[in-house]
């Protein structure tokens, strides 16, 4: 049986406080300005936006802030390129890096932005130490590996950001298909957030009932496929970068789990002791996130095949990370 229920009354007991309502986003691009609005917007915390930049974190932060004086938001942000300013943060965000260009896979951003996540996750770490670290920068699974490893935090403390983004592009592209509000669908993607990502359609359910028994197979398989291509079919429609407004909200949902303790059930790559027959890996896999970050991993039930299929993304994520350890 999943094991679900098992710890959740164990981990209660801990009786944990939240996180600091401080985040601390380190890179003010397209996804991290995003995520800083939507932060502010839901005033979820006090955002620090954090960018090698010189001005550009400023800009932003100065441009968001009155933009909650408009909407009588009281959350604060303030935009830096000095770690010291992060200091106290519950959550540091890693957006940190270079996006892909049309024909870039994920892993072609490997080595250039692995230099940079380690470099950010060390120092956001010294003026953090209680931090629980969100990684989005790709390749995802390798650079939430190696946030992981620098830190050396708890495995429950570090995450990284893609399910809850490729499962709601599969939630768009089937409630756009069978003509109903994405909010009545939900979708399961296991996997590495690349192209040997697995999206489970036995999963997948309109109000409980199985896609499999409302649209033809031929027809899943495309939006299925779609998923997968979901990322680079907006890099290859932007041309100069690539998507970030669900990304953001991809994020922002993870990081309200979190700071509200709401033990939601959702997908983030995260660190495998022996679940789905996997060890020493960050994965995409079912979370519950509360305050102490990856509170449990689901572990469903999968068919051969498609345990072979998780079996080859998690091959395709350790050939990665291996190249970016001989590399650093
Ligand atoms: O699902 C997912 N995980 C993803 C991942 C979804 C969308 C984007 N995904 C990845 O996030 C994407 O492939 C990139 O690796 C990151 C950031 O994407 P974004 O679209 O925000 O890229 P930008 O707009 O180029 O912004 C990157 C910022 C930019 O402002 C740089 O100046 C800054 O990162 N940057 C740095 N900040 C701090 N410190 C250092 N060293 C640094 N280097 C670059």
């Amino acid at each position: 049986m999943p094991n679900l229920a098992g710890s959740t009354s164990q981990l209660r007991d801990f009786g944990i406080a939240c996180q600091a309502h401080q985040v601390a986003i380190i890179g003010a691009g397209n996804v991290g300005r995003t995520l800083a609005q939507r932060i502010l917007a839901q005033n979820l915390a006090d955002v620090v936006l954090l960018d090698i930049v010189p001005g550009l974190p400023q800009g932003i932060a100065l441009d968001l802030m009155a933009a909650q004086s408009v909407e009588e938001n009281h959350s604060k942000i303030i935009g830096t390129n000095t770690y010291e300013d992060t200091a106290g943060s519950g959550i540091v965000v890693i957006t940190a890096g270079l996006a892909r260009k049309p024909g870039m896979s994920r892993d072609d951003l490997l080595h250039l932005n692995a230099s940079i996540v380690v470099e950010a996750a060390r120092q956001a770490q010294q003026y953090s130490p209680q931090a629980l670290f969100l990684v989005i920068t790709n390749p995802l699974d390798v650079m939430t590996y190696l946030t992981w490893q620098v830190t050396g935090l708890e495995p429950q403390r570090v995450m990284g950001m893609a399910g809850v983004l490729d499962a709601s592009r599969l939630q768009a592209f089937i409630a756009g298909y069978l003509g109903v509000c994405p909010r009545d669908i939900s979708t399961l993607v296991l996997g590495g957030h690349g192209d040997l990502m697995l999206p489970l359609p036995r999963y997948c359910t309109v109000r409980g009932v199985p896609i499999t028994e409302l649209i033809e197979p031929a027809i899943i398989e495309q939006l299925v496929e779609r998923t997968r291509n979901g990322g680079a079919e907006i890099v290859q429609l932007l041309q100069t970068g690539g998507a970030y407004y669900a990304p953001a909200a991809s994020a922002c949902t993870m990081i309200a789990s979190i700071l509200n303790n709401q033990s939601r059930l959702l997908p983030a790559a995260a660190y495998l002791q022996g679940e789905y027959g996997l060890r020493d890996i960050f994965l995409g896999v079912p979370c519950r996130l509360g305050c102490r970050g990856v509170e449990n991993i689901l572990e469903v039930q999968l068919t051969e095949s498609e345990i072979e299929a998780l079996h080859r993304s998690a091959a395709s994520v350790r050939q990665n990370l291996e190249q970016a350890q001989q590399s650093g």
